[in-house]
């Protein structure tokens, strides 16, 4: 096995600066392959570029491995396994890189995957936390994320979880136990269910305010994610004249091909714009016209852009296009109003002032967003109906407390402009994984066989899942308060607002805290309130591959292994995120090394720990990993060239089923079996006037009476949307009403509440509006430990350059960020690109505190992101509030230099 250097303290100051400048050049390069690029790790410093000492021919083999964490791409990795050490990773080289067929290269994350399996704090045994003991009366749990570490075998850390978990669900019950994740995962899946239940949070992290509402809008929402597949293909994405970045980050937030395709639109002759509040590197490298907006103020600038288009229609026409309106759309106007509308406001008679006796003007809008009154009026122009316009949202645009009215916003002006169903035309809310290439997967993996525990268990309640939902917003606030108002939950899978009911509080009680698979004590708000939970618990576990921050804060840490070691990783991750993949692409990768050290296999751990719970682990898993992982292959299907009929991808001969020693079906496909395992990658190809291309939304637009959209209650899009008023009034959690139409609002963290008399031009304690963007340094709080991308990339608080004169810092300064909620320690990095009065930290940091202070050392920007009722089942991350001083400390060390955290305690 290799051994690694991962954690930044072991590297020399040398080898900083050249694996750094390599990191640089692989991302200026972007296609060069990783075996002349990749260095080893070790001490000194090496010529990055041409690795003469890799020689393909000594014995080993290329094998495909998996790229597994939320990072909004995938990609192919392929890692070369010496005698089961992994010596190089590459990326896609199965066929050339053409517009047709691109190849999925990796990003620098990927890149540094090595680094992350074979890390430094990977877990390498069982442990347990010195000062904790079972049983409940020897619990110390303000020595969390302090204590020391002991090593304790597979045995013992099995029997004190289950013996644990017995004595909580049965002198507390089921609600006791919080699962600190998103509930796809093994644990909630298969365990905890037979346990009875289990606590979890309300909402989603991720969609912010596009969650509740877009299906009843009638936005895209039947992939499951709102958006996803709501815009056209990247081949059609080259017909369009104009595409919109309405906060939208590709080369950050989709790592690997989507810049690629954006790119070949620029190439193709798009023109590019950018709204948000900072120019960031998507917009820069397209040279797009940047109309900058500040954070949790769009529904504003959308609003006096609807504004301004019916100005214009009115003026000169051939702006507005009222066929589309009346076809697709309900609610436009008093006359428009659909059929169980309660109220005669429409979004018309909201724009004209009609209603609240302000005219929703370019001028009314440019004192809040920032926006200069005549780029409302550009764009308004720019994007009337006689364009072919794309406009692409970022979720982050909806991660905001204010923000309810975003999608209705968007769906407003996208309608007004007739921008949806037709070549080069689309109006959508998400480019993440499918970015810039949305549509129906033309590769899909076989359902592998598994079976449901209310199966697998004869007679228990297995349908029990969560029990509890807190609103996440204010979940560790409610945690530690013992109690939270239930206003009901959404699902995240074609959500819709009919989850959201009446408020009712409800106790809470938790003892017991679990995490797997997710880092909520880093990527939910309110950090420091998230720790205060995890010390006033009486058992926290997590099942972890590094030592992260919730590993860091629990009593037992079980060691899982990555995706790369087996066999007989269970895929129940895996699979999610491989569906992630652009939809011309499918992985079927393979594990390159045996375990390391203890690490074994999510799947295995909940096995073992069933049947110490009184179950069987072999009902609930009664299928190999590797039978399941054939299955994906067997199903495998593909779109043929007719555009619509599915066919088996991969040839199966009976010879291979017996060699393989497998259940499956033998069956005639397009790539022999063999050839799909040494590939890893199935990618489909499309070429332009192919039938495989993809408009979003067009048998609607074509024929909406035929074809309504699923979830809208008129089947059309809804202007004026009762179902959005209704779900979001029932919660009550708002100070005014919220209305059907898209209507502006100033909410907890709104621009105004920078000030203390926003008329007068008064600011107050914390003036400065936060955003936290997804960075290409880390998959939300995967990463965080690997060396290379600390050194690659740095995690400052961007400043614009007066911001940081008013308070006297430069770049490289120390600065101490403060919120209602925490402080964050920073170096400063000035942009020019950045709207004065914005601030921006990169999203992910694991939490480092400063035991004295309590700031976060490491740059936890969700310290800084507060508790917040008013955003109930969603985050507003980027509507939080800071002040930025400077900040003296010698000791302080630049997150490059910052060793990475190790469990004290137990040797390395
Ligand atoms: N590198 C990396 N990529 C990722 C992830 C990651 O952690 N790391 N996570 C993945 C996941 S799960 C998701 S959900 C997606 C999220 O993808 P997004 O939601 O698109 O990501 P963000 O980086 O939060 O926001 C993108 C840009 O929006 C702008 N912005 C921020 N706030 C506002 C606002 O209020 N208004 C406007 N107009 N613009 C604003 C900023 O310019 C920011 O750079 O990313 C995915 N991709
Ligand atoms: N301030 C701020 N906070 C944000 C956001 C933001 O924009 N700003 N964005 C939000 C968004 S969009 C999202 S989606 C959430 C994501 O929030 P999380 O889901 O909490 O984030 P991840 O870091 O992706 O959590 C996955 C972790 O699980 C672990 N893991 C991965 N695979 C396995 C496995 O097979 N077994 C085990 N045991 N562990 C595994 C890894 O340590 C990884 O870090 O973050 C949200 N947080
Ligand atoms: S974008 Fe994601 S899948 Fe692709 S290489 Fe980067 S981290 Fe891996
Ligand atoms: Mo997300």
């Amino acid at each position: 096995m290799e051994m690694t250097t991962g954690g930044t303290g072991s590297l020399s100051r040398r080898a900083f600066v050249g694996a750094a400048a390599a990191a640089t050049a692989i991302m200026a390069a972007g296609c060069a392959p990783e075996s002349k690029l990749a260095g080893t790790g070790d001490t000194e410093p090496r010529n990055y570029q041409v690795d003469a000492e890799f020689d393909e021919n000594q014995p080993g083999e290329w094998k495909p491995v998996p790229c597994w964490l939320l990072c909004g791409g995938r990609c192919q990795l392929k890692a070369y396994v010496v005698d089961g050490v992994v010596t190089r990773v590459k990326t896609d080289d199965n066929r050339e890189d053409t517009l047709e067929e691109f190849q999925n290269r990796a990003c620098p994350r990927g890149r540094s995957q090595r680094k992350h399996v074979f890390a430094a704090d990977r877990i390498k045994y069982p442990m347990k936390r010195k000062s904790w003991n079972p049983g409940g009366t020897e619990v110390n749990g303000e020595l969390r994320g302090v204590d020391e570490w002991e090593r304790i075998s597979w045995d013992e850390a099995l029997d004190i979880t289950a013996s644990e978990m017995k004595r909580i669900y049965d002198a507390y019950g089921p609600e006791a136990c919080f699962y600190s994740g998103i509930s796809f995962c093994l644990f909630p899946q298969k365990v905890l269910p037979l346990m009875g239940g289990y606590s979890n949070f309300a909402g989603c992290t991720s969609y912010g305010h596009w969650m509740l509402c877009s299906g009843d809008l009638g936005i895209s929402t039947e992939a499951g994610e709102p958006g996803v597949m709501g815009a056209n293909d990247r081949l059609d994405m080259l017909k369009a004249e104009t595409i919109v970045l309405h906060g939208l980050n590709p080369a950050w937030s989709s790592g690997g091909s989507p810049a690629f395709h954006f790119w070949r639109a620029k190439e193709a002759g798009a023109e590019f714009i950018f709204i948000g509040p900072e120019y960031n590197v998507s917009a820069s490298m397209l040279d797009a016209r940047w109309i900058p907006c500040r954070p949790n103020t769009d529904v504003a600038f959308l609003l006096a852009v609807a504004y301004e288009m019916l100005r214009l229609d009115k003026e000169k026409g051939d702006i507005v296009d009222w066929d589309f309106i009346d076809r697709c759309t309900v609610g436009f106007d008093k006359d428009r109003l659909p059929a169980d509308a309660r109220s005669e406001e429409n979004i018309y008679d909201y724009l004209m002032g009609n209603i609240d006796g302000v005219a929703k003007t370019p001028e009314w809008a440019s004192a809040i967003c920032g926006t200069p009154v005549e780029d409302i009026t550009w764009y308004a122009e720019k994007i009337g109906k006689n364009h072919a316009v794309t406009t692409l949202y970022a979720w982050a645009t909806g991660r905001n407390t204010a923000g309810e009215s975003m999608p209705q916003a968007a769906l407003t002006v996208g309608c007004l402009g007739g921008h949806f169903g037709k070549p080069g035309h689309a109006t959508n809310p998400t480019e993440i994984y499918y970015a810039g290439n949305e549509g129906n997967k033309l590769v899909s993996a076989g359902a592998m066989r598994d079976v449901a525990v209310s199966e697998a268990v004869a007679g228990n309640p297995a349908e029990n899942g969560s029990t509890v939902a807190i609103p996440l917003a204010s979940l560790w606030k409610d945690i530690n308060k013992g109690s939270y108002t239930d206003i009901g939950n959404c699902d995240w899978v074609n959500c819709t607002t009919a989850g959201m009911k009446e408020p009712e509080e409800k106790p809470v009680n938790i003892k017991m805290i679990m995490s797997q698979c997710s880092q909520f004590l880093t990527t939910m708000v309110d950090v420091n309130e998230g720790i205060k939970a995890f010390r006033s618990a009486e058992f926290v576990l997590s099942m972890s591959q590094h030592f992260t921050t919730s590993s860091q804060y629990a009593d037992i840490v079980l060691p899982s292994t990555t995706p790369w070691e087996g066999p007989g990783y269970d895929q129940s991750f895996l699979q999610l995120t491989y569906n992630f993949a652009n939809r011309e692409t499918m992985y079927f990768a393979s594990w390159a090394v045996a375990p390391l050290f203890e690490a074994r296999s999510d799947r295995d751990i909940c096995h073992d720990l069933l049947d110490r719970l009184g179950f069987n682990g072999d009902d609930v898993f009664p299928y190999s990993e590797e039978q399941r992982e054939f299955d994906r292959i067997n199903g495998a299907t593909f779109i043929d060239e007719d555009g619509v009929t599915s066919r088996p991808l991969v040839t199966i001969t009976q010879e291979k089923l017996d060699e393989l020693g497998l259940d499956g079906t033998v069956q005639e496909g397009v790539i022999d079996y063999d050839e799909l395992v040494k590939r890893g990658l199935y990618h489909v190809p499309r070429s332009e006037g192919d039938n495989r291309g993809y408009i979003a939304y067009a048998d609607f637009v074509a024929d909406p009476e035929a074809n309504p959209r699923p979830f809208s209650t008129s089947g059309k899009f809804e202007l004026y949307c009762q179902t959005k008023a209704d779900g979001y009034n029932r919660m009550g959690i708002y100070k005014e009403e919220i209305k059907p139409y898209a209507c502006y609002r100033v909410g907890e963290g709104c621009y105004q509440d920078s000030f203390t008399d926003f008329e007068g031009g008064v600011k107050g304690e914390f003036p400065l509006q936060l955003y936290t963007p997804h960075y290409l340094r880390r998959a939300h709080a995967g990463f965080d430990s690997v060396g290379w991308l600390r050194q690659a990339f740095e995690n400052p608080v961007y400043m614009n350059p007066l911001d940081a004169a008013d308070r006297g810092v430069s770049d490289g300064d120390w600065v101490l960020v403060r919120s209602k909620a925490g402080g964050v320690l920073r170096q400063v990095s000035t942009m020019e690109t950045l709207m004065p009065g914005v601030v921006g930290i990169p999203h992910g940091s694991w939490q480092e505190m400063d035991p004295e202070t309590g700031y976060s050392k490491s740059g936890c920007e969700n310290v800084l992101c507060p508790t917040s009722y008013e955003s109930g089942l969603m985050n507003g991350y980027n509507s939080t509030l800071v002040e930025i001083e400077r900040y003296e400390d010698q000791d302080l060390l630049a997150d490059k230099d910052r060793p990475v955290v190790l469990p004290a305690g137990i040797e390395e």
